[in-house]
């Protein structure tokens, strides 16, 4: 027969290779994530991302975030470890004691946000770039290839790729593929149908779209998820997958008890406990 373009995945095809929680597991065997985020009026989008991985069994936990961001932060979910910052100079010593990191979710296109990207992308730690790191590689900032997974809506890939929303959707797989040969590493190209392309091997499609997911927020709380993956099992590519299969699951999960209207990304990531336990 013919070859797929894609693999067709869902929740259950891609929980199998989540890590084994042992009786005798302690904190340090799920990662330590970093969440760079959170510029002057986004701190929401930090938190989002923060309590999402923390959601999905992340070992550790910090948020770098506008030091206006970290007693709310602690209020709402004291779990984090919360480090107020304002130069990139600060950025390093909390790099150097991550096994992943996302940037992007509410960082904004100031100075602020542009010093937080440079720290992140010349370190080595695996990484989720999102949001506006995106907006910025698009303007000002060169990404180097390498073990990042980038995570564009339609209209971040417009702009990564310099063409329309449009066209981007009128054959997702092909912008999917173009970001991942232009930039490189792992892209995750949002929306329903969610793509996810691969250095090898053919392009992953997941399955299923939920309206629910149309509100702001429930991006961020994509790369929390995304980022907890990684910083568990070390597998770019597979954590995209798997996060997202979730991140549909969870909704899908949330709308059958609330309904697509007015869903918020706080029943999204309360959801996330109990799919990830009972596919364990
Ligand atoms: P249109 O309107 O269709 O032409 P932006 P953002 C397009 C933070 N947030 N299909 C669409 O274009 C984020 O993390 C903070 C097709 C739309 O106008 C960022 O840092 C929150 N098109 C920052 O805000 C909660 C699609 O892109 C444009 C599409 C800005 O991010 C909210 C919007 O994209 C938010 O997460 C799709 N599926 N999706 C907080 N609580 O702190 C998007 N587009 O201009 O990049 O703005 O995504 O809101
Ligand atoms: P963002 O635009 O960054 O907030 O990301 C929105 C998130 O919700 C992404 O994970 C999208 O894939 C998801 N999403 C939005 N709309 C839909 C939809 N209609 N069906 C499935 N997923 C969606
Ligand atoms: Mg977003």
């Amino acid at each position: 027969g013919q070859k797929p373009q894609a693999w067709r995945r869902n929740w259950q095809s891609l929980a199998a290779s989540l890590p084994r929680r042992p009786a005798t597991a302690h904190k340090g065997r799920f990662g330590h994530l970093l969440v760079v985020a959170g510029d002057r009026g986004f701190g929401g989008a930090a938190l989002l991302a923060a309590e999402a991985a923390a959601r999905s069994g992340a070992g550790l936990v910090t948020l770098a975030t506008r030091p206006e961001h970290v007693a709310p932060a602690l209020t709402r979910c004291p779990s984090l470890m919360v480090q107020g910052v304002i130069h990139g100079s600060e950025l390093p010593p909390l790099l150097a004691r991550a096994t992943a990191v996302v940037c992007g979710p509410g960082l904004g296109q100031g100075s602020w946000g542009q010093q937080m990207l440079q720290q992140v992308l010349v370190s080595e730690v695996p990484q989720i770039l999102d949001a506006d790191a995106l907006n910025l590689m698009a303007t000002r900032v060169p990404v180097r290839a390498g073990n990042h997974v980038l995570t564009p809506h339609p209209g971040e890939a417009a702009r990564l790729l310099g063409v329309s929303v449009p066209e981007v959707e009128a054959d997702r797989l092909a912008a999917a593929v173009s970001l991942q040969q232009t930039f490189g590493g792992t892209v995750l190209l949002k929306g329903a149908g969610t793509v996810i392309v691969g250095d090898e091997g053919l392009p992953t499609v997941i399955d299923g779209s939920n309206p629910g997911l149309a509100t702001g927020g429930m991006g961020d709380v994509l790369s929390g998820i995304i980022a907890a993956l990684l910083a568990q099992t070390g597998d770019p590519r597979a954590s995209a997958e798997m996060a997202a299969a979730l991140h549909l699951a969870a909704a899908d999960r949330a709308s059958r008890q609330r309904g697509f209207m007015g869903l918020l990304p706080m029943d999204v990531i309360d959801r996330l406990p109990e799919l990830l336990g009972a596919a364990e």
